[in-house]
This record gives structure tokens, C-alpha cells and sequence, in this order.
């Protein structure tokens, strides 16, 4: 059930997220601002419709969407994707696809374990991962 994602999150730990950044094209300037951000991230559910809000001095990014249901996106950094996420389990899942030739595609995985919410992320084999904890 996606309502156990529901809340606040403040992130704590970030690995190898330069590595994925560097990855999906986020060139050097933003990578050196973004390693350093801490957002918050909100998410609140209604039924199939999820809203995950993430604030930091960087930029509110508001990403929206039925689970199943493919949608267009604007990563924080600029690029447009197609995302559909999905629940396998308990497991929140998204398969992000470029709009545009040359840009990459992502794999994400959310879970909670205990007052954690990790997101694996991956693209073309570069791993990284991020740990929130609840606000
Ligand atoms: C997160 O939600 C990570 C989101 C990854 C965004 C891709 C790169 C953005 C660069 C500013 O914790």
C-alpha cells in the first residue's frame, strides 16, 4: 500500500549520487549544488493518486501521477521524461523514459523500512541510493 509513504522526510545519507547524476547528464555545476542539498520530501496519497513534493533551496519539484499510469515529467535538472510508477509489493517502483534522443533512462525503487524511506536508483548499471528519515 502506497500509505506507507505518506509524511514528511528529510534526507540523511546520499550515496554515489554524483556517479548517477554524472550518468543521466546533469553536467558539473548543478552535481556540485545538488551533492549538497538536503530536500524535504512530502507525499500524500488519495486512492490510486500519489503527489510527492520535494523542496530544497534548489527548487520545489512536484511530481503527481495515478500508479500505473504514464505521465510526463520534468527532472529537477531540466530533462523530460515519461515515468510510470507502480507498487510491486510494497515496493514503489518508476521506469523513467526520455522524451529526448540522447538523454538516459532511470530505474527507481522506494521503500520504508521502519522511519526510512530508501530510493534505489539506477541507470545503465550506475547504482546510487538515498536515505530520508521521517521529519
Ligand atoms: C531524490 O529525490 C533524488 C532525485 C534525483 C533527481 C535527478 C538529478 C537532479 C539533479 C539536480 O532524492
Amino acid at each position: 500500500m502506497a500509505e506507507k509513504f505518506v509524511g514528511k522526510w528529510n534526507l540523511v545519507e546520499s550515496e554515489n549520487f554524483d556517479a548517477y547524476m554524472k550518468q543521466v547528464g546533469v553536467g558539473w555545476a548543478t552535481r556540485t549544488m545538488a551533492a549538497k542539498l538536503k530536500p524535504v520530501l512530502e507525499v500524500t496519497v488519495n486512492g490510486n493518486h500519489v503527489k510527492m513534493v520535494s523542496t530544497s533551496t534548489f527548487k520545489t519539484v512536484v511530481t503527481e501521477f495515478d500508479l500505473g499510469v504514464e505521465f510526463e515529467e520534468e527532472t529537477a535538472d531540466g530533462r523530460k521524461m515519461k515515468s510510470t510508477f507502480t507498487l510491486e509489493g510494497d515496493k514503489l517502483i518508476q521506469v523513467q523514459t526520455p522524451v529526448n534522443a540522447g538523454d538516459k533512462a532511470s530505474h527507481f525503487v522506494r521503500y520504508v523500512e521502519g522511519d526510512k524511506l530508501i530510493m534505489e536508483m539506477e541507470s545503465e548499471g550506475v547504482k546510487a541510493k538515498r536515505i530520508y528519515t521521517r521529519a
